[in-house]
């Protein structure tokens, strides 16, 4: 029988992501680096050489994690990553966006300004690859700085880092995921990062296991492709009841209010600029060569330091699925959700005006309708 095949790399961020959920979910698949098929098929058809992709034994082709993740949850898992409860559910998909805005920040600087000090485990990695080593090596470095790794915000980078360990590891102490039992879209974002670069790469993997030993358990935790719970004595595998937020998510959310703000809200002025300036068309891509992620750049702060920061339409695609799962809530509980986003400084998330929608088409990003 075919199989699907998980287009990948055992450093790739998001193909971490991918993996444990398939993983979780018990769907058969082989994962593959990039081979002569990948080249001769999958690139031209999704226009970029990006992974991970997806390959379906039916010939379906699916890139992006959020929308691989999508579609097998539409074809039906084995434990939904959306929880049901309405304020888990908007947590989780705030959990995705914070991991992608912020979070890749750190992995890439745990890899890359330590990259001396790791160089045998980093030159095997990238070996494996596709494409020249130093080449495809060159090219993560060139993303540094738009990314809002420069000498000036690295300091605030490691403090940062550390904050998070503290903030989680004090939340693994009662509880094996954020939301209970089971990982949810917001426990799979954060494992891109907290896995493959800052859970693996030698100098921050050193930090989470002496520092933080029960975020490293998770990391191996969600590997495992069961719920994977020994030290949690009966915990039952399923997020918990009655849309319970437990009460270490309370700092552990104000702690990504504090550095998912000002930047999406200086992005979201720079969006607008753009949308006046541009006046984007409905469905069509967001940058002129699928490889190009960023409109633009724009100047904010990360901890109180400024830096450039590069405007990926990507995050508000993430931020507007926040909004929509918000907008899709009946009255009461969309007061509840609220009134918590609230107490942590994350309402400016429902409050924000966007300017334009993203949407996906063909593997990228497209112009949605204007807001
Ligand atoms: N939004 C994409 C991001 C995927 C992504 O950034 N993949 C990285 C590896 S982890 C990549 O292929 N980068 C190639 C490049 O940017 O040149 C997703 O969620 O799948």
């Amino acid at each position: 029988m075919e199989q699907v095949i998980l287009y990948g790399a055992p450093h790739s961020l998001y193909t971490g992501k991918t993996r444990s959920y398939l993983r979780k979910q018990g769907i058969a698949y082989v994962e593959r680096a990039a081979d002569p098929r990948f080249r001769a098929e999958i690139v031209p058809a999704i226009g970029r050489a990006i992974i991970p992709v997806v390959a379906l034994p039916d010939g379906t082709i699916v890139q992006d994690t959020a929308d691989i993740l999508d579609h097998f949850e539409r074809a039906g898992v084995r434990v939904s990553a959306y929880p049901a409860g309405p304020r888990q559910r908007i947590l989780a998909h705030i959990a995705e966006l914070y991991a992608v805005v912020v979070l890749t920040r750190h992995a890439m600087h745990y890899r890359w300004s330590y990259a001396g000090e790791q160089e045998r485990f980093l030159i095997y990695a990238f070996a494996g690859g596709s494409g020249d080593t130093d080449a495809v090596m060159a090219r993560m470095r060139s993303y540094l700085p738009m990314l809002g790794v420069t000498p000036a915000t690295i300091a605030a980078i490691e403090e940062s880092y550390l904050s998070l360990l503290d903030l989680l590891e004090a939340h693994f102490a009662a509880h094996p995921y954020l939301l209970g039992g089971q990982p949810s879209i917001g426990d799979y974002g954060l494992f891109g990062p907290l896995f493959a670069h800052l859970g693996r790469d030698p100098a921050p993997a050193d930090i989470m296991k002496r520092r933080a030993p029960k975020v490293f358990r998770w990391v191996e935790r969600m590997n495992a492709p069961d719920p994977d719970l020994p030290e949690y004595g009966d915990y039952t595998p399923a997020f918990l009841p009655g849309d319970e937020i437990p009460g270490t998510l309370t700092p552990l959310f104000r702690h990504m209010a504090d550095e998912l703000f000002p930047e999406l809200t200086d992005k979201v002025a720079m969006m607008c600029r753009y949308v006046a300036e541009v006046d984007p068309q409905e469905g069509a891509p967001v940058t002129d060569k699928p490889h190009r992620r960023v409109i633009g750049s724009v100047e904010t702060a990360f901890r109180g330091v400024g830096f450039d920061s590069g405007v990926q339409p990507y995050i508000f695609y993430l931020w507007q699925r926040i909004t929509d799962a918000f907008d899709a809530l009946a009255a009461p509980e969309a007061k509840e959700a609220r009134d918590w986003l609230e107490r942590v400084g994350l309402a400016p998330l429902l409050d924000a005006r966007r300017p334009i929608r993203v949407e996906r088409r063909n593997h990228i990003e497209v112009w949605g309708r204007r807001l």
